[in-house]
C-alpha cells in the first residue's frame, strides 16, 4: 500500500513539476550565481580556461594557453606544476588538520585521514617508489581496494612524475595483465585483498597470475588490508607498510611540464582492445578543479562531499581524488557495497557523517528505488544540500525519486555528462544558476562548445536530435591513446573531421537549447526504417510503475530490419507475467508510439552491467541473437547472463 502511494506521488510530480529553479537560499550562496560567466567564457574560451588554471599553484607560469593543431591540442605551454603539490602541500600550509578522507571499511572500521597525514604518507611512498627504481616517466600499475592507500599511491606517482595506470580491483588477472603490458608498467602496487559483500577479493592472487606474464614488472608493492596470509615472491614483492614506515617523509614534488602525462586510464569500447586514455597534468587539473568547484558548489570549510564511485573508474580519479583534493575539501571514501551488511548502508553513512553533497550513478538510484523508500526514510538525510548523477542518462522518474526521497524534495540534482576521454564534466547544470529539467544534463559547462549535428556535421538546431559533438578542445580532454595515436585520430575525429570531437553519443536539443543525452549511437535501432534509440524505449519502460530497470536491444529481423527485445527487471513484489508483458507493450506504444513496442520482453532479476554500472547491451544483443558471448571480463554480475539466456531462448522457442 505504502509503495503504491509513493508511486502515485511520483506520477503526480512528473506531471506537475517539469522544471526547477535554483532554490533562492542555495543560489544566494553559490560560487556561480551570475550567468554572465557563460557569455564571458564563450566570448573568450582561452581567457576563461586561463582564469580557471589560476585556481592551481604553478611553479612557472605558462606562456601559451592553447596550441591547437587539429586534432591535437596542448594547453598552458611553458607552465610547470605538480598535481600532488596542488592536492596536498598547499593545503598542508593552511589547513593541515582538515580531514581529506573519512574512510569507512566495509567490515566497519573507520579512519579519518587529514591533509597532513596524507601528505606524509604520499612523501614516504614516493621515496619508496624511487628506491624501487621508478623515475619520471615510468608507468606504475595500481590494483587496489578502496582504501586510503589507493589515493596515496596515485599521488605518490604524481609527486615523482610517474604516470599511474589504475586497474579497477574487480577486474580479472587477464584484464590486469593486458593493461600492464600495454603500458609496460615497471612496478605494480596492490594489496593482499579487499572486501566486497563480506567476501575477500583475492587481489594478490590475481596480481600473481597477471605478473607471471608481464615482463616489464620489476617489483610488486603489497599493502596489508585483509591480513590474510599471501605468498610473497622473494626479490620481487615488497611489504608496503614495512617499506613506507622505513622511508623518509621528505620528498620534494617534481616540477612537471603542463603537458607531461599524469595518468593512463583504460576504457573498453564496444569493440577491440581497451584504449589507454592519456591525461596530462596542467589541463586535467584545471578541468577537474574548476568543474568540481562550480558544479558541486563545494565549500571546503563546511561540506562533507561523497562521490560514491570507484576510484578505478574515471569518476573516481576526477571526483574522489584530483578534483576534491585540489580544492581542499573533505570526502567520504567507502570501501564496500551499498547493501552490506544492510541495504541502508549508504543512508547510515550520510547520517553519521552529515554528508552534504552526494554524487552517484542512475543505476544505483534505480536500485535504491527497487529497494523502496522505507530504507532512506529511516535515516536523517537532512544534511544533503546537493545531489549529482553520472554515467548514463537518468530517466525523469529516477531523477524525481532521487530529489524527493534522498534530497528531501529540496536539493538541486545536477546530471553531469562526460567521459573518460573528456576527463572532466562537459555538460551539466550550475546549481545556483540553471533551471533544472529532470532527465536533461541541461547546458554545456562554461568554455565547452557543444552542439548537436546531423550525419553531415551540420547543426540540427533546437527541437531536433542527432550526434553530440564538441567543437573546440578543452584543457581536460585526452591528448591521445597510449601507444596508438592513429586510433585517437580515427576514433574521435574520423566522423566529422579533425576539429570536431565526436564522443559517440546521441543527443536531442529541446526548444530551450537544453541537451538530452540519448546514450551511445551504437545503441540506436532501425525498426522498419525508423531510428529509435534503445534509451527512449528503456525510459518509457521504467516510466511504468511495475518496472525497476530495463535494457533494450535490437535483434536482426528479416521483416523489420531490427526487432526490439526488452530485458525488464520488475520492482520488488511484482511478477513478470503475461499480463504485465502486454501492459508494458501497450505502455511503450502509448508513450512513444506503436513502432517502438517491444517485440519480446524477457523478465529478469538483474541486468548485465559493467563495474561502473553501465548496462552491457552488446552482450544482451548476443543473447537476443543467440550468438556466443563476446568478452565478459568487465562484467560485474556474470552469472545473470546464463539465467537471461535460458529465459530468452525458451521465450523464442514459444514465439516461433
Ligand atoms: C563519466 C563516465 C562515458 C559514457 C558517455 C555516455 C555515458 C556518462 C552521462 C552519460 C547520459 C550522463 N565516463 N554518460 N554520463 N549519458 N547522461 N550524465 O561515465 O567513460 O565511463 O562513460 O557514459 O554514453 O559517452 S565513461
Amino acid at each position: 500500500m505504502v509503495q503504491q502511494h509513493v508511486e502515485k506521488t511520483i506520477e503526480a510530480l512528473l506531471q506537475e513539476r517539469r522544471t526547477f529553479d535554483p532554490p533562492e537560499e542555495f543560489a544566494s550562496r553559490a560560487h556561480a550565481k551570475d550567468s554572465s560567466i557563460f557569455e564571458q567564457a564563450s566570448a573568450d574560451p582561452e581567457g576563461w580556461w586561463a582564469s580557471q588554471a589560476q585556481r592551481l599553484d604553478w611553479f612557472d607560469e605558462w606562456h601559451t594557453v592553447l596550441e591547437w593543431n587539429p586534432p591535437h591540442h596542448q594547453w598552458f605551454l611553458g607552465g610547470r606544476l605538480n598535481a600532488a603539490h596542488n592536492c596536498l602541500d598547499r593545503h598542508v600550509a593552511t589547513t593541515p588538520d582538515r580531514v581529506a578522507y573519512h574512510w569507512i571499511g566495509e567490515p566497519g572500521e573507520t579512519r579519518a585521514v587529514t591533509y597532513e597525514q596524507l601528505h606524509e604518507e604520499v612523501c614516504r611512498l614516493a621515496n619508496v617508489l624511487k628506491g624501487l627504481g621508478v623515475g619520471k616517466g615510468d608507468r606504475v600499475a595500481i590494483y587496489m581496494p578502496m582504501i586510503p592507500e589507493l589515493p596515496a599511491a596515485m599521488l605518490a606517482c604524481a609527486r615523482i612524475g610517474a604516470p599511474h595506470s589504475v586497474v579497477f580491483g574487480g577486474f580479472s588477472a587477464e584484464s590486469l595483465r593486458d593493461r600492464i603490458n600495454d603500458a609496460a608498467c615497471k612496478v605494480l602496487i596492490t594489496a593482499d585483498g579487499g572486501y566486497r559483500r563480506g567476501q575477500v577479493v583475492p587481489l594478490k592472487a590475481n596480481a600473481d597470475e597477471a605478473v607471471a606474464q608481464t615482463p616489464s614488472i620489476e617489483k610488486v608493492l603489497v599493502v596489508r588490508r585483509t591480513g590474510e596470509d599471501v605468498p610473497m615472491v622473494e626479490g620481487r614483492d615488497v611489504d608496503y607498510q614495512d617499506a613506507v614506515s622505513g622511508a623518509s617523509a621528505e620528498c620534494p614534488a617534481e616540477p612537471m611540464d603542463a603537458e607531461d602525462m599524469l595518468y593512463i586510464l583504460y576504457t573498453s569500447g564496444t569493440t577491440g582492445k581497451p584504449k589507454g586514455i592519456v591525461h596530462t597534468t596542467g589541463g586535467y587539473m584545471t578541468g577537474v578543479s574548476s568543474t568540481h568547484h562550480l558544479v558541486f558548489d563545494v565549500k571546503p570549510e563546511s561540506d562533507v562531499y561523497w562521490c560514491a564511485a570507484d576510484i578505478g573508474w574515471v569518476t573516481g580519479h576526477s571526483y574522489i581524488v584530483y578534483g576534491p583534493l585540489a580544492n581542499g575539501c573533505t570526502s567520504i571514501l567507502y570501501e564496500g557495497a551499498p547493501d552490506w551488511p544492510d541495504k541502508d548502508r549508504w543512508w547510515s553513512i550520510v547520517q553519521d557523517y552529515g554528508v552534504t553533497i552526494l554524487y552517484t550513478a542512475p543505476t544505483a538510484i534505480r536500485t535504491f528505488m527497487k529497494w523502496g523508500t522505507e530504507l532512506p526514510a529511516k535515516h536523517d538525510l537532512s544534511s544533503l544540500r546537493l545531489l549529482g548523477s553520472v554515467g548514463e542518462p537518468i530517466n525523469p522518474e529516477a531523477w524525481i525519486w532521487y530529489q524527493e526521497f534522498i534530497g528531501g524534495g529540496k536539493t538541486p540534482v545536477v546530471d553531469t555528462w562526460w567521459q573518460t576521454e573528456t576527463g572532466a564534466i562537459m555538460i551539466s547544470a550550475l546549481p545556483g544558476i540553471t533551471t533544472l529539467k529532470p532527465g536533461s544534463a541541461t547546458k554545456p559547462f562554461p568554455g565547452v562548445d557543444a552542439d548537436v549535428v546531423d550525419e553531415q556535421g551540420n547543426s540540427v538546431g533546437r527541437g531536433n536530435g542527432g550526434y553530440l559533438v564538441l567543437k573546440r578542445p578543452t584543457p581536460s580532454m585526452l591528448r591521445t591513446i597510449f601507444g596508438d595515436d592513429q586510433r585517437y585520430v580515427e576514433t574521435y575525429f574520423g566522423k566529422f573531421g579533425p576539429e570536431v570531437y565526436f564522443p559517440g553519443d546521441g543527443c536531442k536539443l529541446d526548444d530551450d537549447g537544453y541537451f538530452w543525452l540519448l546514450g551511445r549511437v551504437d545503441d540506436v535501432m532501425n525498426v522498419a526504417g525508423h531510428r529509435i534509440s534503445t534509451y527512449e524505449v528503456e525510459s518509457a519502460l521504467v516510466d511504468h510503475q511495475a518496472v525497476a530497470e530495463a535494457a533494450v536491444v535490437g535483434r536482426v529481423d528479416p521483416k523489420e530490419g531490427e526487432a526490439i527485445v526488452a530485458f525488464v527487471t520488475p520492482k520488488a513484489a511484482v511478477t513478470g507475467d503475461e499480463a504485465l508483458l502486454q501492459e508494458l507493450r501497450e505502455h511503450v506504444a502509448k508513450v512513444i508510439g506503436k513502432i517502438a513496442r517491444p517485440h519480446s520482453i524477457v523478465f529478469t532479476d538483474d541486468l548485465p552491467k559493467t563495474r561502473s554500472g553501465k548496462i552491457m547491451r552488446r552482450l544482451l544483443r548476443d543473447v537476443a541473437e543467440e550468438r556466443d558471448l563476446g568478452d565478459v571480463t568487465t562484467l560485474l554480475n556474470a552469472p545473470i547472463l546464463d539465467e537471461i539466456r535460458t529465459k530468452a531462448s525458451s521465450l523464442r522457442a514459444r514465439e516461433e
